[in-house]
């Protein structure tokens, strides 16, 4: 099935290619006689557009074979060799279709000369049919090795396979072990490649990546960028090594940082040219840029020890000859324009010559059993056997050096290794692959003046706080904590004040301990990489989470237990009437809280530990150094396994304590009670811890990779709560302690003993002014009784001499005179009753109520204050709201 439809495939072929070029041409058409001449077949790729144009050198070096092996009268006595060839541009199809011309059209053809990889593999398969030996003086894939796919091919050019254990030695020499692949798309490359893979993993070294393309490498070249190639292999033909070349500028994957390796066969100024041609996008500059500095291996294709060699001639003479062959074929030599195919020419040459001599002893063979070569037919599969072990034995000195045939028919060859050095070739050395001894010049040449790199060395650089800021923290948590330990041993000596005691000073102790706690934590906080080893990190970690929660339990807690109670008070007061704070109640609330805590962190620390964890940021150039160096930036981290789970339990707990605190504070913002004289303050620190904790809690969250940022919230937003809430709670007791050394006058924060500064002050006034109101009563008073005298004057005269009838000014005066009732009830006088006194005595007021700060709570003592209602009844006072 599989051979008919190579038929089929080869005849459609064929009559495209006889309907396109017409009948193959003819060498050496001054031989006539065909009785004496030995018929072979050739196909050269010459006019394609892709691939490998080799034959271009080729069949002029196989034209001078021949006249070289038709001038040997000891070659092939009697007979003369003829070559009917034609051209396969390098593709299959059309090879297969010349392949079937020559073969299917006179004369009988004894062998068939095939070049290009891709055109010897079909004609290779196909030739066994027709029992003919096929000889590829142009074909490197190593897939033409299988003897069982093509049991009559032999090759005068080395497999590409050759190239592998060169490359492999080199990259040993260099110490590059990290290396890519960017291959075309043709089995030849692709069975180099699968060969190198192989060659690769045994000596440890890794292939990063395998890009491979049809015939735009764009993709496959940005692709060996994004992995960091740096050593890359390429394995195409010319055509597509220009363009890759084009994109390999374009993408920058040249110079100091990059060695490619390209095959050595292409020409020597193979980057410049056709650029126009092939529609390269790159100038010749460019080009010339983006070549620089890349190796080349090859199998030696010329023999190097310039020995006179079976043709009689030298490798040198021979290229004295083929140029002159070549110039003939108008090619521009003597510039060093060479032909494609230049570098194989003396394979083509040496592969007549093994043909010739193939022959030869095929006929000494043939002769002894009474046949001829000449009567050789498709069918005869003995002689096509007797020719196979005669170019299967054969061997000689050629121009491309010694020839002769592995069992799996390839040739045997050293490789040079080639570099391109301000745009010329230069020879490195040979690796003989059998003895594998490398012969080195130390020629080679790097652009930044020292090997490439096989990758981009990363260096890893721990993020860590700045020293500064966490210096500038840590003095300020220090002063924190002095200021805490101060006030701790303020608030325990003044245990006994009444302002102190009425806070009570326990609470006071037990948040002052937190806001130690608290500002310890900045400490913890600012640890990393650069003070700790990564193995204690968990131990720091465990640590921060563990006092910043009891710190901020003890400090919140305790503040957070007053409002409550105030709260309490309150709303019990009235249905109860319990008016005493039960210190102990205050405890186990914070107590309470702080088992919570307890049980939480532990169950979290058991179950699912507290780690330190790394978030990796992309790589940065560094900003110190020219080498090829990249930074990659981390940052040290404190998590669980459930993260999230364990954070969310914890804040969801803290946030409605923190909501409910915001609740009570602000339901009590308005609430003095004397057993709790600072819930006022203590409210308003809660207001500020609450709003600092839900700004920063999300805020960090959001800024948890910058270090410096994230460090410098946590620890002032722990530092301003802190400093806040015992300047709230602290402040006041102490400005009260300072004016009033003595325990008699704090009133301000006992408010059943008395009152404040401005009752104080307004008492005063008022009796300043109560006095002038009693002078002005007594000048009425006065004036009253001067009157009263006058009226009974007069009466007397009038009893004495009048009738006395008229109503006296007087009369009415029996009435009680109400005064003071409009104007000195206004001025904080309450009403006063003068009763008539006929006597006339001083009256005395009947009621006149003074208000003693200090012993009064009577609503009138303080009179009608806006805003500011007393009973003496109550426990708490409502006064104008710190909202
Ligand atoms: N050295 C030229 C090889 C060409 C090919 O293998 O197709």
């Amino acid at each position: 099935m599989r051979l008919n439809l190579l038929f089929l495939s080869i005849a459609v072929a064929v009559g495209l290619a006889v309907a396109v070029f017409g009948p193959p041409h003819m060498s050496n058409p001054l031989l006539t006689k065909d009785d004496n001449v030995l018929h072979i077949a050739g196909i050269f790729p010459i006019g394609g557009k892709g691939g490998w144009q080799g034959g271009q050198a080729c069949q002029p070096a196989a034209r001078l074979a021949l006249e070289d092996v038709n001038n040997r009268t000891d070659l092939l006595p009697g007979f003369i060799l003829k070559l009917h060839w034609n051209d396969s541009e390098c593709e299959p199809g059309l090879g297969a279709s010349v392949m079937y011309n020559l073969l299917y059209n006179k004369p009988q053809k004894l062998m068939l000369l095939a070049g290009c990889s891709t055109v010897c593999t079909t004609v290779a398969e196909a030739a066994k049919m027709w029992n003919l030996v096929v000889l590829c003086y142009g074909a490197s894939s190593p897939a033409l090795s299988d003897r069982n796919r093509f049991p009559t091919l032999f090759r005068t050019h080395p497999s590409a396979t050759v190239h592998n254990p060169t490359r492999i030695k080199l990259m040993e020499k260099f110490g590059w072990s990290r290396v890519a692949i960017l291959q075309q798309a043709e089995e030849v490359f692709i069975s180099t490649v699968e060969d190198l893979e192989a060659r690769c993993k045994e000596a440890g070294i890794e292939i990063v990546t395998r890009q491979s393309f049809l015939s735009d490498p764009t993709d496959a070249v940005r692709n060996l960028r994004r992995q960091d190639a740096r050593v890359i292999v390429g394995l195409f033909y010319v055509v597509a090594a220009r363009r890759v070349l084009c994109e390999v500028y374009k993408h920058k994957l040249y110079g100091k940082s990059y060695v490619w390796f390209f095959i050595g066969w292409y020409e020597d100024d193979w980057f410049e040219q056709n650029l126009e041609k092939e529609k390269i996008n790159c100038t010749r500059e460019q080009m010339r840029i983006a070549a620089e500095g890349h190796l080349t291996t090859e199998a030696l294709m010329w023999n190097q020890n310039n020995q006179r060699t079976l043709s009689g001639m030298t490798s040198d003479d021979f290229r004295i000859r083929l140029n002159e062959a070549l110039k003939k074929e108008n090619y521009d030599i003597d510039n060093m324009r060479y032909p494609e195919g230049y570098q194989e020419a003396p394979l083509a040459y040496d592969a007549v010559w093994a043909v010739a001599l193939a022959f030869n002893k095929t006929m000494e063979k043939l002769d002894r059993v009474g046949k001829s070569l000449k009567n050789f037919t498709y069918t005869d599969k003995e002689t096509a056997d007797d020719i196979y072990s005669a170019i299967n034995s054969t061997q000689f000195l050629g121009v491309s050096g010694h020839v002769a045939f592995s069992s799996q028919g390839d040739r045997i060859a050293l490789t040079q290794i080639e570099q391109m050095i301000d745009g010329k070739y230069v020879l490195l050395g040979y690796y003989d692959t059998q003895s594998d001894n490398l012969t080195w010049n130390n020629k080679e040449k790097w652009i930044g003046g020292k090997v490439p790199q096989d990758r981009t060395i990363v260096r890893t650089v721990l993020r860590t706080v700045s020293l500064g800021l966490f210096i500038s923290m840590g003095t300020v948590s220090v002063v924190g904590i002095l200021w805490a330990i101060a006030l701790i041993v303020f608030n325990i000596l003044h245990r006994h004040r009444k302002v102190i005691e009425t806070s009570h000073p326990v609470c006071n102790t037990i948040m002052l301990v937190g806001v130690c706690l608290c500002l310890g934590s900045v400490f913890l906080l600012g640890l990393d990489g650069r003070f700790v080893e990564s193995e204690s990190y968990p131990a720091v970690c465990q640590a921060r989470a563990w006092i910043l929660t009891l710190g901020f339990t003890l400090g919140y807690g305790a503040m957070f237990s007053k409002v409550w109670r105030v709260h309490r008070l309150t709303t019990k007061s009235k249905q109860d009437g319990k008016k005493k704070v039960e210190p102990w109640k205050l405890y186990w609330m914070v107590g309470g809280f702080l088992i919570v805590d307890i049980i939480l962190m532990l169950c979290w620390q058991i179950i699912d530990p507290l780690q330190r964890s790394i978030e990796i940021f992309p790589l940065e150039d560094p900003s110190s150094t020219d080498d090829d160096i990249k930074i990659r930036p981390e940052l040290e981290h404190c998590e669980s396994h459930h993260n999230n789970v364990w954070l969310g339990i914890l804040c969801g707990y803290k946030g409605l304590i923190l909501i409910f605190g915001l609740f009570l504070a602000y339901e009590t913002r308005s609430i003095k009670v004397k057993q709790i004289n600072d819930s006022r303050y203590v409210g308003m620190a809660i207001y500020n811890v609450v709003v600092l904790c839900l700004i920063t809690a999300p805020v960090i969250m959001v800024i948890a990779s910058q270090q410096d940022a994230s460090f410098a919230f946590e620890a002032l937003a722990i530092i301003f709560c802190c400093f806040l809430s015992m300047a709230l709670v602290f402040v006041p007791k102490i400005a009260e302690i300072i004016q009033h050394p003595r325990d008699k006058v704090e009133a301000k924060y006992n408010t059943d003993a008395g009152v404040s500064k401005e009752d104080e002050d307004r008492y005063h006034s008022l009796l300043a002014e109560n006095d002038e109101l009693q002078k002005l009563i007594s000048a009425k008073e006065e004036k009253i009784r001067i009157l009263k005298i006058k009226l009974q004057e007069r009466e007397s005269m009038k009893s004495s001499g009048t009738d006395g009838t008229a109503p006296s000014a007087a009369e009415g005066m029996n009435e009680p005179i109400c005064l003071g009732a409009g104007g000195v009830r206004n001025n904080l006088i309450p009403a006063r009753t003068y009763h008539g006194n006929a006597a006339g005595a001083q009256p005395e007021p009947a009621g006149l109520i003074l208000p003693d700060p200090f012993t009064t709570n009577s609503d009138s003592a303080i009179g009608p204050i806006s805003g500011y209602t007393r009973s003496s009844q109550s426990d708490f006072e409502f006064s104008e709201s710190y909202l």
